[in-house]
Order: structure tokens, then C-alpha cells, then sequence
């Protein structure tokens, strides 16, 4: 798939879709994310931005392909699992395709529970949640901004720092975003995982989302999907780094950043820090939901 950039986008203002806040273009095909027709045999991967969504979304393919590297190249991840928000000029929206695409499908979305198309919740579909700590959230998605044209003006980390807190940023408040989907556990077949446990023991982790997909697979199957996983071959890799997507500039900075576990460390001042933990224990304190940060 070839896309071709007009020249006159550039960074458009945030739209309100609900209470959430949402990339601009995004917002013009909303009455079909709204009507989107889930099925009970697709299976959503669910995230707020920068969690781990690309990642889990090539092990999922993966092992939907039975490890066959090949089937899993004939195109970029964000054309074999389409974002089911994403729309926008010169861009084909993903609800044409996946209303076009055959089953079952594997659909990426960063929508809140409070927004996400009604019919998800009337279908049986598999859903996977990935979560990741708020401050290395906060951290790769300020370089996101940055280096992504859809998305307003970042600032400076500090004033960014203080959109994320606001929720002031596309997909608003990350602690409702997480909160709001664990809770949803307690209803619907979700696989809710942690970006951080991935990065601690991948081939477990791996391990819960076959487990969850009711397959199996050979230990050596799993090793080469494990492989084709790493953040350095993720990162190496033109169907998985992004390089192909309109819309962002990766000398500013790479899609595949870091990878790491406390990457915040680097960019929190102290004062930062002690106003983002005030922050944290506030907007966390209704929930058992605990992070390693
Ligand atoms: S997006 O734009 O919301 O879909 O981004 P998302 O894929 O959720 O998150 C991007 C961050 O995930 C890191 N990443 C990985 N880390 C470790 N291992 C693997 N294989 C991997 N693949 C992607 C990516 O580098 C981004 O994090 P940062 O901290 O910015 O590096």
C-alpha cells in the first residue's frame, strides 16, 4: 500500500469524540467507528498509546501463522491489523477495510471503554489488553508526538508532561484508559497484560496469549516467533518499524525508540517526579490495579 501526504496536513487540532480526545482526522469518520459491526470471531487488541500494541500485535500474527515468518511479511502490521480509528486524508479508513477484510480479524484500537463501538460488547470477541507504566507512557509518547504529524505540538517535555496528566492528549486520561478496561475484565474475556512483564519474561508472556487463543504450538515455533519479536529485529524489521507510515518522520525520532523499562528516569526532573507521583496517587487511589514503575 502506497500513501501519498498532502501537503497542507499538518498537525490538526485534537477533536472531542464523547469526553475522549482523539486525532483530528480521526474524528471525520467517526459515525462509522460508531457503527462498526464486530464479529464474535475477531479478536481486539486493545491499548492506550505507546503500551506495546505493535509488539503484540506481531506475536499475535505470528502465532495466528503458526510462526510462518513469510505469511506474516507480505505486509505491514498496521495493514494486517488494521487501527480501527484511523482514518484520514489520503489514508484508505480502516473500518472500509476491515468491513472489506475476511475473518477472523485481528483489529487494533486505543479507544477507551467508554467509546469503543457498542457492538464489541454484544459480540464474544477475544479481546487483549496491553498495559504499561504511566511515566514510560508518558516519556515514548512525548517522542511520539514529536516525530508524528497527526498529533498536535507537543512543547516541551515539561508542558507535555502536563497535557498527558490533563488527559489533554489524543486518547485522554491514560489512568482512565487503564482503569476503565480493567474493570471491564470482570465482564468480558480479556487478556489483560503488562508491557513490563513482556520485557521481563517474553516467552511467558507469549505463553498466556496462546493459552488465552486456545492454540499450541512447538517449543521451537515459539522460539522463532520469540526471535522475530526482539525489539532489535521489531526494530529492524520494514513491516513492523513504521518506516512505510505517512505521517511521521523518524529522524526526529524512531517508532522503535527504545523498548526499555524506565526510560522516565532520563527525562523527569525531581520536581516532575514528585508532582507526577501526587498526581498518580490521586487518580489511582479507587483501583487495585498496581504498575512497576
Ligand atoms: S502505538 O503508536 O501506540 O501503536 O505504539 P505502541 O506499539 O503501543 O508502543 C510503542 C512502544 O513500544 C516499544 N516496542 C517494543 N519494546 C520492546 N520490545 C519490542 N519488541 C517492542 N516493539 C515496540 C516501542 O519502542 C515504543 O516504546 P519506546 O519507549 O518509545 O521505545
Amino acid at each position: 500500500m502506497s500513501f501519498v501526504l498532502p501537503p497542507d496536513f499538518n498537525r490538526p487540532p485534537l477533536r472531542l469524540v464523547g469526553d475522549m480526545p482523539i486525532i483530528g482526522p480521526f474524528a471525520d469518520n467517526w459515525d462509522n467507528v460508531e457503527q462498526f459491526q464486530a464479529r464474535d470471531d475477531d479478536l481486539l487488541i486493545s491499548t492506550y498509546p505507546k503500551s506495546g500494541t505493535t509488539w503484540v500485535s506481531k506475536v499475535v500474527d505470528l502465532i495466528l501463522n503458526k510462526g510462518d515468518m513469510e505469511e506474516s511479511q507480505k505486509a505491514a502490521i498496521f495493514e494486517r491489523v488494521p487501527f480501527l480509528e484511523c482514518s484520514g486524508p489520503g489514508v484508505p479508513s480502516a473500518t472500509d477495510i476491515l468491513n472489506k477484510q475476511d475473518f477472523p480479524r485481528v483489529i487494533k484500537t486505543h479507544l477507551s471503554v467508554e467509546v469503543l463501538p457498542r457492538s464489541f460488547w454484544s459480540k464474544n470477541c477475544k479481546i487483549i489488553y496491553v498495559a504499561r507504566n504511566a511515566k514510560d507512557v508518558a516519556v515514548s509518547y512525548y517522542h511520539f508526538y514529536r516525530m508524528a504529524y497527526g498529533h498536535p505540538e507537543p512543547g516541551t517535555w515539561d508542558e507535555f508532561l502536563n497535557s498527558f496528566m490533563d488527559g489533554n492528549v489524543a486518547f485522554g486520561r491514560w489512568s482512565t484508559h487503564v482503569k476503565g478496561w480493567w474493570k471491564m475484565r470482570q465482564q468480558k474475556d480479556i487478556l489483560y497484560l503488562f508491557y513490563e512483564d513482556m520485557l521481563e519474561d517474553p516467552k511467558r508472556e507469549m505463553q498466556k496469549v496462546l493459552k488465552f487463543l486456545g492454540k499450541e504450538l512447538p517449543d521451537e515455533v515459539q522460539e522463532k516467533i520469540l526471535k522475530h519479536t526482539t525489539f532489535k529485529a521489531m526494530k529492524d524489521n520494514p513491516m513492523t518499524n513504521y518506516s512505510s507510515f505517512p505521517f511521521m518522520d523518524h529522524s526526529i525520532s524512531p517508532f522503535m525508540r527504545k523498548g526499555i523499562f524506565g526510560d522516565w528516569k532520563t527525562h523527569f526532573t525531581v520536581s516532575q517526579n514528585e508532582k507526577f507521583d501526587e498526581y498518580y496517587r490521586q487518580e489511582m487511589a479507587d483501583t487495585d490495579l498496581t504498575f512497576r514503575m
